[in-house]
């Protein structure tokens, strides 16, 4: 099978709320694999330019202050479509009208706390993950399970 790579950050609402384990056991249960994870409070250049298509809203500021007040969990995950498939388990933007079973939907409320970000498409992970870690920091490996996930 061909891997596809997408970015994943739990945000700082996340990581206080001590939701990382569960959120790395169901991408994990999903059938999908770690390739890269650190804990990092973000510098203001870093959330600006991760968040750089937001510039102009006007919640823009909040959002930077936000990300940077830390710590954020930064991954990298691999699979078989893994970009569409990460958005559709974090589920909608807005925990509102993001479905339950999904983690917005089941442990958020707010939109300034939906608790974890992916990669929307292949080039915005391929952005993302270049401007989170360094080449060197992506771990190739083959995990055993994968003859049992992928036919
Ligand atoms: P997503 O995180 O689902 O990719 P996005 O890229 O449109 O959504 O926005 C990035 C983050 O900005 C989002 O997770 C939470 C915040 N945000 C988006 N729209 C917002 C709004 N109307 N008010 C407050 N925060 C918002
Ligand atoms: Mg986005």
């Amino acid at each position: 099978h061909c891997s596809e790579r997408t970015f994943v950050a739990i945000k700082p609402d996340g990581v206080h709320r001590g939701l990382m384990g569960r959120i790395i056991a169901r991408l994990e249960d999903k059938g999908y694999s770690i390739v890269a994870l650190k804990l990092i409070k973000p510098s203001k250049t870093l959330a600006e330019s991760h968040y750089e298509a937001l510039q102009s809203k006007p919640f823009f500021a909040d959002l930077v202050a936000f990300i940077t007040s830390g710590p954020v969990c930064a991954m990298v995950w691999e699979g078989k479509d893994v970009v569409a498939q990460v958005r559709k388990l974090i589920g909608n933007t807005d925990p509102l009208t993001s479905a339950p079973g999904t983690i917005r939907g089941d442990f958020g409320v707010d939109i300034g706390r939906n608790i974890i970000h992916a990669s929307d498409s292949i080039s915005s992970a391929k952005r993302e993950i270049e401007l989170w870690f360094h080449t060197q920091d992506l771990i190739e490996w083959n995990p055993t399970l994968h003859e049992w996930i992928y036919e």
